[in-house]
């Protein structure tokens, strides 16, 4: 008998299972994404409104890329392009509403046919449970902040507790007690804060609704110098943010009042909040926001427009605040454990939000626009060995680049019909091998809610140029290093005449690139008004 064989038996028995984490074993992944997590609210990009230590630490040990967009400003589209590396008009998933094309590869899916083990807690938001994932537990849809229902792999389940408190006990479950320690993982930790209409914790709202934010230099903005779409856009604190929805005053104060709700849908937006509410939660909920109520109803009569946009700014910042103060928390219980277990030296962490968002620049909340605060959004990433500890990043990335960064990073192949890149070589600190000078941007949901019309641009360091169609044929150019806050369209400015012409053309060249075209605006046009 060959005496080699035994051998061989013995040797793959005592260490071919148990693969220890050495530096050529391939690196865990952990993306971290929270729901309309503006970089504006992150102390490592700014620290005017809120102290985030844990995420902060993220880049004080790694990475902070201060250039990170996404290919279209909202929910779905973005965690669609995320999962295949593919802009919306390929993958389908063009809005909240569109159907994602389900026969669209996604990265988890190569990640497991390569051996490793995948698992996804949160919120996912797509429309679709997600592929190539071991275990999952999502919220389904939009999912609530209070005693949230999961769908899991073994059908629906409802915990009682505060959802990011809850996803995070989940994803530590996983973790401690489920995960193989012999096999790599790719771990989607999903974050639903802070998204509308912003439950902060318990813990959180007591403290943060006797804070006092400091105003945007652009909360009074008038939107002159602006096409019709940023007029016509439905996002104003002052008037579109609900009086009892999203500032949680009680619906019959607003009729006591003789305040016209701002939608009409203000009144009964935060009724199935409250009915989920326990008994105990309610009260606790009742004793501190009651008394802000009781303030209000005093200050009311004698308030200006400007003094309520004032009001309304702030209970926005409490609660959206509160609820970013929970999550911060959360990325500190993952870090220690990595930390812990030894498993944060070969783990790449990545945190990140699905898009920005307004917190009152321009008097806008919510998203959508290729305008700055919607179109970038934060990305931190940790990789020890790779990254260099406290590096910034001025390159544009995009959510689209996702898929392939990790595919190269975990040494999987990506497949050709992917459209990001692979950013590992800035991660590895060689922005030389990376040559993109310019993003492509597409959004779609128009007309619905908010009222952002649909429009594609490109941006490139310097500039951003956009196109508005459907109901309108407007253009816009915004020269970002003279005007960073985008005040005034240059796009009739007879100086930026050869600027506007090369973008277009640029921008030409990138519908090109990406297989998008007007067939395809009015295909979806089309689809839409079929709907
Ligand atoms: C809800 C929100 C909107 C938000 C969309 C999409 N309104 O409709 O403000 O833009 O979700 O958000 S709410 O009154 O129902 O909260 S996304 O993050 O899912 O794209
Ligand atoms: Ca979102």
């Amino acid at each position: 008998m060959n005496k080699i064989i035994p051998f061989l038996l013995i040797a793959v028995l005592l260490f071919g299972c148990t693969q220890k984490p050495t530096e050529k074993t391939p690196p865990n992944i952990i993306f971290i994404m929270s729901d309309d997590h503006a970089y504006q609210a992150i102390s490592a990009y700014s620290d005017k409104l809120i102290h985030t230590p844990n995420i902060d630490r993220i880049a004080e040990e790694g990475m902070l890329f201060n250039n990170a967009c996404v290919t279209n400003s909202l929910c779905a589209p973005s965690r669609a392009t995320i999962l295949t590396g593919k802009h919306c008009h390929i993958h389908g998933k063009i809005d909240n509403r569109f159907p994602f094309d389900t026969t669209q590869v996604t990265f988890p899916q190569l990640f497991q046919a390569a051996g490793y083990q995948t698992a996804m807690f949160g919120k996912l938001h797509f429309g679709n449970n997600p592929k190539g994932i071991d275990e999952f537990k999502i919220l389904p849809g939009q999912g609530n902040y209070y005693n949230p229902e999961f769908n899991t792999n073994e059908g629906r389940i409802k915990v009682e507790g505060y959802t990011t408190d809850i996803i995070t006990d989940l994803t530590m479950d996983w973790m401690k007690n489920r995960r193989d320690p012999d096999k790599p993982f790719l771990l989607f930790y999903l974050h639903k804060a802070p998204h509308r209409e912003w439950l902060p914790a318990e813990r959180h709202y007591r403290e943060y609704i006797h804070k006092t934010f400091p105003e945007p230099a652009t909360l009074f903005d008038d939107y002159k110098g602006r096409g019709s779409a940023a007029k016509e856009a439905e996002m104003n604190i002052l008037l579109h943010q609900n009086w009892a929805g999203d500032s949680k005053l009680r619906p019959e104060v607003l009729d006591q009042l003789g305040i016209e709700p701002a939608s009409d849908w203000d009144k009964r937006a935060m009724q199935g909040k409250y009915d989920r509410f326990t008994e105990e939660q309610l009260a606790s909920w009742n004793e501190v926001y009651d008394p802000m109520i009781e303030d209000f109803i005093e200050r009311y009569p004698t308030m200006t427009e400007k003094d309520k946009m004032r009001w309304k700014y702030q209970r926005y910042m409490q609660d959206y605040l509160g609820c970013i103060a929970a999550v911060d928390e959360s990325v500190g219980t993952l870090l220690d454990y990595l930390d812990q277990e030894g498993l944060d030296k070969n783990t790449i962490v990545v945190y990140t939000s699905d898009q920005g968002f307004y917190l009152g620049e321009h008097g806008w909340f919510d998203k959508r626009f290729i305008y700055n605060e919607s179109f970038k959004t934060p990305l931190l990433v940790r990789w020890p060995g790779v990254v260099e500890a406290g590096s910034v990043n001025n390159e544009m990335v995009q959510n689209l680049d996702f898929a392939q960064t990790f595919l190269e990073a975990a040494g999987i192949k990506a497949p050709d019909d992917m459209q990001g890149e692979s950013f590992v070589p800035l991660l590895k600190g060689e922005d030389e091998n990376w040559d993109r000078d310019a993003v492509y941007y597409h959004y779609y949901e128009y007309p619905a809610v908010h009222m952002v019309k649909r429009h594609y641009g490109i941006v490139t360091k310097q500039y951003k140029l956009a196109h508005f169609y459907y109901d309108v044929d407007e253009w816009e150019l915004y020269d970002r290093m003279k005007d960073s806050m985008e005040m005034q369209n240059e796009y009739n400015n007879p100086a930026y005449a050869e600027v506007v012409a090369d973008l277009k053309e640029k921008l030409a060249g990138l519908r090109v690139q990406y297989k998008d075209s007007e067939e395809l605006d009015q295909k979806f046009i089309d689809m839409y008004n079929l709907k």
